[in-house]
């Protein structure tokens, strides 16, 4: 992967006239310079153009290709940042152009996570992504990966240069899986008796930048880092509360979204994301002083979304209010609706905040008898270890039936299985 640290770089950004752009493409440009500042990168010419489409072989068109291998030259810049994702061709053909380096979006975001990653879990997860970028994208010969580890050496009988390289890529893939995979099942173990002891967890969740850990911060009284910049926070962080007024309570967080976030991200940081599936309560930190806070925080629901993650209550914080002319935040606040208005930096609203908190996270506890089919013996013991079962029968037809004591929302997803099914039989019996 390209370390982009200290390097001169021109930056790129297209916009499509044809196409309806997602929130303004100025603003869209600003959040980029500052993703390719917090990489660590010079910006040595801004490029920022239109075009009717995107050519599939260059991406850009021939004279802005031109143009461009000029500021370079210029510039003496040794790479070209682009705001879009790039075909592994398209990123080929360019740095043929440019003889240059050239680094796509994807690319940029796993540059700046490579080097935030602290914890041994974070960095493994950021590996996996970046190798899983990479693996797509090899076509030259030497790659890093042999240079560090003696390379000739290590090539296999006939094997060309670049079959090497994809194979160590991938042998590396494996082992990093297994290794998340391990610490991934110390974490579920951790989260059970988590569940047992009634603790309830509250994760927070956002766009990057909109102040979760600063919230976090004052909630748990940490000192975790928190600062202006995009993705401050790689890895999670859980702690107990730290207020007065607040029932039993578990704070989480973690990494930040961002428009378009990479899907091999997405894919490896399972782990972390997988903390947020455990929680009872997310609280959506949104910075109200953005101008394009709504773009954002539709951004962060279609990703709640997509990480099957939407149907745990929310909490909206609208943060930083000091920011912005808003008066009266209490009258503003309506904790039964699950939304507050909020300053974290200066500890403004944060007793509706508690309020929405001890409301929205009381779980809704039910008794109900279900049925299992004898192909599932893992949730039978999975939920006998989070000491959900409290009677157990057997059907004439060999059918496991349970009685259950369970949070509404964890019957819900235990009933979307094949082959689990409310029983309602021994009720009627009963009777
Ligand atoms: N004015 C003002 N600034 C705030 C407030 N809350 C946070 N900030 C600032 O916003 C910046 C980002 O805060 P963080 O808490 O790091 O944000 P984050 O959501 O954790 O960001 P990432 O971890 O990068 O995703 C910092 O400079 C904070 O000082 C607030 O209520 N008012
Ligand atoms: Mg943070």
């Amino acid at each position: 992967m390209i370390r982009s640290l200290g390097q001169k770089a021109v930056i790129v950004q297209v916009e499509f006239p044809n196409r309806k752009e997602k929130f303004s493409s100025l603003n869209a440009f600003e959040e980029f310079k500052e993703l390719v500042l917090s990489s660590g990168a010079e910006i040595s010419c801004e490029y920022f153009s239109k075009q009717s489409k995107a050519t599939s072989g260059l991406f850009l068109t021939k004279g802005k290709t031109e143009r461009i291998k000029d500021f370079l030259e210029k510039t003496q810049s040794e790479l070209v940042i682009f705001n879009h994702d790039l075909t592994p061709s398209q990123e080929r053909n360019l740095e043929n152009i440019f003889k240059a380096r050239v680094l796509d979006r994807t690319g940029l975001i796993l540059d700046i996570f490579s080097t935030r990653a602290k914890s041994h879990v974070g960095k493994l997860q950021v590996e996996l992504a970046q190798l899983s970028h990479l693996s797509t994208r090899l076509v030259r010969g030497w790659s890093h990966l042999e240079r560090q580890k003696g390379g000739i050496g290590l090539r296999g009988p006939g094997e060309t240069q670049l079959e090497t390289d994809k194979r160590l890529i991938n042998q590396r893939i494996k082992s990093i899986k297994k290794k998340l995979n391990k610490s991934h099942n110390q974490r579920k173990v951790n989260r059970y008796s988590r569940s047992k002891s009634k603790l309830i967890l509250v994760a927070m969740v956002g766009y990057t930048n909109a102040g979760k850990t600063t919230l976090f911060n004052l909630l748990t009284d940490n000192n975790q880092y928190a600062v202006n910049k995009p993705f401050a926070t790689l890895d999670s962080v859980t702690r107990r509360n730290s207020l007065s007024g607040l029932d039993d309570v578990l704070f989480s967080d973690t990494v930040g979204f961002i428009s378009d976030l990479p899907t091999h991200l997405i894919e490896s940081f399972k782990t972390t994301l997988d903390e947020l599936k455990a929680a009872d309560l997310l609280i959506h930190v949104i910075d109200i002083s953005d101008p394009d806070y709504r773009f954002k925080v539709q951004q962060v629901s279609n990703i709640l979304e997509d990480l099957d993650l939407s149907k745990i209550p929310q909490i909206q914080a609208h943060n930083k209010c000091d920011k912005t002319e808003i008066k009266d935040l209490q009258r503003l606040s309506n904790p039964e609706k699950g939304e507050v208005w909020i300053s974290a930096e200066n500890n403004i609203g944060i007793n509706e905040l508690k309020k929405a908190i001890n409301i929205h996270s009381n779980k809704v506890i039910t008794k109900k008898w279900i049925k299992i089919s004898n192909s599932l013996p893992g949730i039978r013991s999975k939920l006998y270890s989070l000491g959900r079962v409290i009677e157990e029968r057997t059907t004439d037809l060999g059918l496991i039936q349970l009685h259950l004591e369970i949070e509404e929302m964890e019957l819900e997803e235990l009933l979307s299985n094949k082959g689990i099914q409310l029983d309602n039989s021994i009720i009627k019996e009963a009777i």
